[in-house]
């Protein structure tokens, strides 16, 4: 099967500029192609995650990626698919966010050998360009009829949009042409909102290069959720692929929480499993769907890719622990992952207490009467064990590594008890 039939069956397929021309393009030779993110935060999300891995799918073909970080449009914003006017970011920030995308991207393709990925940077050529060769050079090939007919500015007419943004997308046309001309760069994809910047980009191509010059342009479609929530949303907000803002087991977490409705599209999409495992891992959900196969082995793959095998073990750990209410084996960074989100209370270090104080103090008991009773019922443990003894002090053998105690009442309620 070739890319282009593997994509389209994986769902990976918005538009294409040239399909005839995509076709033959790639039956024939190995090509350099691109895609873009601007530095707008410290971190990808999973949102951004579709057009890489389907630009990394191409290097496992033989392709070359060209990965552009847009250290100069994030200085000016993209108008796509906003409704408002970005607010400008300062030189300092964009430049740190930079070098932030720019190792987690590097993480995702592979560097060495024939095809190794390019990473590069458009504030390197578009940063220090003079105006007057930016209007002589460029500008006056890209018509302003041309840009107003674009959705992602028709549609900001009503609203306003800055001179600023309306010049985005050929500086987004600029950077294609450059790498077709550096680095014989002959596609570039995107999400389905970029296809109005990636045709300027097949526009500006066309009227300054040599007739001939040929250039395609695909588009990947946005991640829908059967229940028509939002993709890569959650309680707590995106999904980060930064372990220090959205930890692995939460990133674990969050695939494992996939719906049976989305379970086998997001499979297909997102992982290098072949459609034969895939078809497999179907036949699971059809079948068996309380086992979650399907889940498992995208959150297994999905974890595996961004935060790797040890993290990957240690999310498997933690959920498991959790599952069960075994949670002695867990260190103090496993239980910091796994009890994010449960009611803490900070302890200062010097105190000795009863447990009973403990229940009444972090607001797990409402009385001190329903604590004793708490206890004695045998519903609260400590790190996992039950604790019955209605006098109990806490020691220092009740703390993960000095750190913490995890409370748990009942089934199912846990409290972290953090000591300062
Ligand atoms: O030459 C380029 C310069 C900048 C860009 C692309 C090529 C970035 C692009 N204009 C953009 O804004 N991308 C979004 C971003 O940076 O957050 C998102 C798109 C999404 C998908 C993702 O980047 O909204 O569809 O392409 C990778």
């Amino acid at each position: 099967m070739d890319l282009m039939q593997e994509l389209k069956l994986r769902g990976i397929v918005y538009q294409q500029t040239d399909e005839e021309g995509i076709k033959e393009t790639l039956s024939k030779e190995k090509i350099s192609l691109y895609c873009g993110v601007d530095p707008t935060a410290d971190s990808m999300h999973i949102g951004h995650l579709l057009p890489f891995l389907t630009l990394r799918r191409f290097q496992n073909h033989g392709h070359t990626p060209i990965v552009l970080v847009g250290g100069a449009t994030g200085l000016i914003g993209d108008p796509s698919g906003k409704k408002e006017e970005r607010q400008l970011q300062t030189l300092e920030m964009v430049q740190h966010n930079v070098s932030c995308l720019r190792k987690q991207l590097e993480q995702i393709f592979n560097q060495d050998g024939d095809n190794a990925a390019i990473m590069v940077n458009n504030y390197d050529w578009a940063g220090s360009m003079d105006l007057v060769t930016f209007l002589r050079d460029y500008g006056k090939y890209i018509g302003v009829n041309y840009m107003l007919a674009k959705d992602t500015i028709a549609s900001r007419l009503d609203t306003g949009i800055s001179f600023t943004e309306f010049t985005y997308t050929i500086l987004q046309a600029m950077d294609f042409l450059h790498l077709y001309k550096n680095h014989n760069c002959k596609m570039q994809i995107g999400g389905s909102d970029q296809w109005g910047n990636i045709t300027t980009g097949l526009e500006l191509i066309r009227k300054m290069q040599p007739e001939g010059a040929k250039a395609y342009g695909l588009t990947i479609p946005l991640v829908t959720k059967a229940d028509g929530t939002k993709f890569g949303k959650t309680e707590s907000g995106a999904i980060w692929l930064d372990a220090e803002k959205t930890s692995p087991y939460e990133f674990y977490q969050f695939w494992i929480n996939t719906a049976d409705a989305d379970v086998v599209k997001y499979l297909k999409i997102f992982t290098f499993l072949s459609l034969e495992t895939i078809e497999e891992l179907a036949k699971a959900v059809e079948e068996e769907p309380h086992l979650r196969k399907a889940q498992k082995a995208l959150a297994e793959e999905m974890t595996r890719l961004i935060h790797g095998e040890a993290a990957l073990e240690q999310a498997i750990k933690i959920s498991a622990a959790l599952f069960s209410g075994d949670i002695k084996s867990l260190t103090a960074d496993e239980i910091e992952q796994g009890f994010k989100d449960v009611p803490s209370f900070d302890i200062s270090d010097a105190e000795e207490l009863s447990l009973v104080d403990l229940l009444i103090a972090a607001k797990i008991s409402p009385s001190k009467r329903q604590a004793r009773e708490d206890i004695q019922n045998g519903a609260v443990s400590l790190n996992g064990e039950k604790q019955t003894d209605v006098a109990y002090i806490l020691s220092s053998s009740d703390r993960v590594e000095g750190k913490f105690t995890i409370v748990r009442r009942g089934k199912k309620k846990y409290y972290l008890i953090r000591y300062k």
